[in-house]
């Protein structure tokens, strides 16, 4: 059974490469697109620990640095530098390849200090005109920091990611229902928009909290969300949504990895036998070229498709193992 899911794995992974894949470099591919697709990589690679993912790793972090550099001060959106430290730190727990912390680290020293602040009641900017605070952010923030501070082991880190989860809890969650909120702005007006990548990093970052502080707090805050995500967004069904714009189209490859490592942690394998079922109708829908788009339950068509659109289906299919 195992062997079969990694397969099926390699096989859309190989396809999605075929379509869009040169020299570290993913056609299209902005910024954040590419950090979302290396965790996919990560994640292919922490699945299946198969040595060819180590290579692209490596090519594409390669090519990111050659492209934007080693500390990222030209991008406006601190949520793209945490998703790029949170893709590099994994690889560096993944290889043991000291310039990915490196990267990871400089990075996060760099942006925390230009995203934190106090209004609001804390938590952090989206991005550097400081108008809102969004759980894109804060979420990943709070992953960056718990993997920097578990890597270097200063503790520091895991304080301030408590801080912001803290905060993030408080204005931007139904703690008791799971539900997490899109974003506030300055002047207090809340967007409550739920989506799959902020449920799944609000998750990740309460598993790392309790992970680290072992307080069950944080397992209850991941386990309401998880169920929330799974029950009361897709009713157990598979995820058909979210195909809309160029971002919202890659969120559930972001979902599916933090839900199977609460999944995994808790023994809870109703969540990977719902990722499966998404996985086995994404499967069952794929074009002629091997492509899926992000609508789970719908035909892929023989058209040309985002880059970021079609990454969601590759992630989901390793996160579902
Ligand atoms: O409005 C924010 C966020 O709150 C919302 O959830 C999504 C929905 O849109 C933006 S975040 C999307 C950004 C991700 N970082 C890189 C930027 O290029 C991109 O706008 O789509």
């Amino acid at each position: 059974m195992k062997a079969q899911l990694i397969a099926r794995a390699d096989e859309c992974f190989d396809r999605y490469i075929d379509k869009y894949y040169k020299n570290g470099i993913f056609e299209r591919a902005d910024f954040w697109d590419t950090a979302e697709i290396f965790e996919i990589i990560d994640d292919a690679y922490e699945i299946t620990g198969n040595p060819k993912y180590a290579d692209y790793i490596e090519e594409v972090y390669t090519a990111f640095v050659n492209q934007h550099g080693n500390v990222w001060e030209g991008n406006i959106y601190n949520d793209d530098i945490m998703w790029a430290i949170i893709a590099m730190a994994r690889a560096y727990k993944l290889t043991g390849i000291r310039k990915y912390y490196d990267t990871a680290k400089a990075n996060l020293d760099y942006v925390w200090p230009r995203s934190a602040s106090d209004d609001l009641g804390g938590g952090l900017w989206w991005r550097i005109d400081n108008q809102t605070k969004n759980a894109c952010v804060n979420c990943p923030g709070v992953i960056a920091a718990c993997l920097i501070g578990e890597i270097s082991k200063d503790e520091s880190y895991f304080e301030k990611a408590k801080d912001v989860m803290e905060w993030t809890v408080k204005t931007l969650a139904e703690e008791e229902i799971g539900k997490v909120y899109d974003c506030i702005k300055l002047n207090g007006e809340i967007n409550k928009w739920s989506s799959t990548y902020n449920q799944g990093t609000y998750i990740g970052g309460n598993m790392l909290l309790y992970f680290h502080y072992k307080d069950e707090v944080y397992k209850n805050r991941a386990a309401a969300a998880a169920s929330f995500t799974m029950n009361e967004m897709y009713h157990g069904e598979v995820m058909d949504n979210e195909d809309w714009g160029n971002d919202v189209i890659g969120f559930k490859a972001i979902l599916s990895r933090w839900i199977r490592l609460y999944a995994l942690s808790e023994n809870k394998p109703e969540y990977i036998e719902w990722l499966r079922k998404n996985a086995d109708a994404a499967y069952s829908h794929r074009n002629s070229e091997g492509i899926i788009m992000t609508k789970f339950a719908t035909q892929t068509e023989e058209i040309y498709y985002d880059v970021f659109g079609t990454s969601a289906a590759v992630g989901v299919m390793f996160n579902c193992i």
